[in-house]
């Protein structure tokens, strides 16, 4: 049963999003992988954001580009946690970052950078691994290995 909910307003939005599956994939985190459009599929968000918890997700994770109203209109239909991704195609474009963290006050959705499909990944690993010991394991081992890799850098460097 996916514990984690990925969601995104296009599939185009996938190159981005699919860091995120490839993390729980790696943590072996149950997810599932949807798209879902705020603007083109707007009951389809209602049902999937208000039945999310009584399907037993704990984490939503939703990306989306240009106004960006997935992230935000989904946090309003459930009391899970979610972590926002603002997708970003072009190097001028900040509209979705503006959009999901000009949330209103009493509806709180955690913004990740542009982009940030994987740190939304691990966010989620960190909210599950409060109840999961076992998981919590597994991201400890994760952080020291990238302590050890740059301390590795470092030697390589200043040896060099
Ligand atoms: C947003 O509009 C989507 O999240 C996507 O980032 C953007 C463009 O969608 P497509 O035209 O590629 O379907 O709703």
């Amino acid at each position: 049963m996916p514990v984690v909910g990925i969601i995104m307003g296009s599939k185009s939005d996938l190159e981005i999003m699919q860091a995120a599956a490839d993390i729980l994939e790696e943590f072996g985190v149950e997810h599932e992988v949807r798209v879902i459009s705020a603007h083109r599929t707007p009951d389809e968000m209602n049902e999937y954001a208000k039945s999310s918890a009584e399907r037993g997700l704990k984490v939503i994770i939703a990306g989306a580009g240009g106004s960006a109203h997935l992230p935000g209109m989904t946090a309003s239909h459930t009391t899970l946690p979610v972590l926002a991704v603002p997708i970003k195609k072009n190097s001028h474009d900040h509209e979705a970052l503006w959009s999901n963290i000009k949330m209103p006050p009493g509806v709180p959705l955690a913004t990740m950078p542009e982009n940030g499909a994987k740190n939304a990944a691990l966010m989620a690993i960190e909210i599950l691994s409060l109840n999961n010991s076992e998981l919590l394991e597994g991201y400890k081992k994760y952080n020291q290995i990238q302590h050890d890799k740059v301390l590795a850098d470092d030697n390589s460097v200043k040896n060099a």
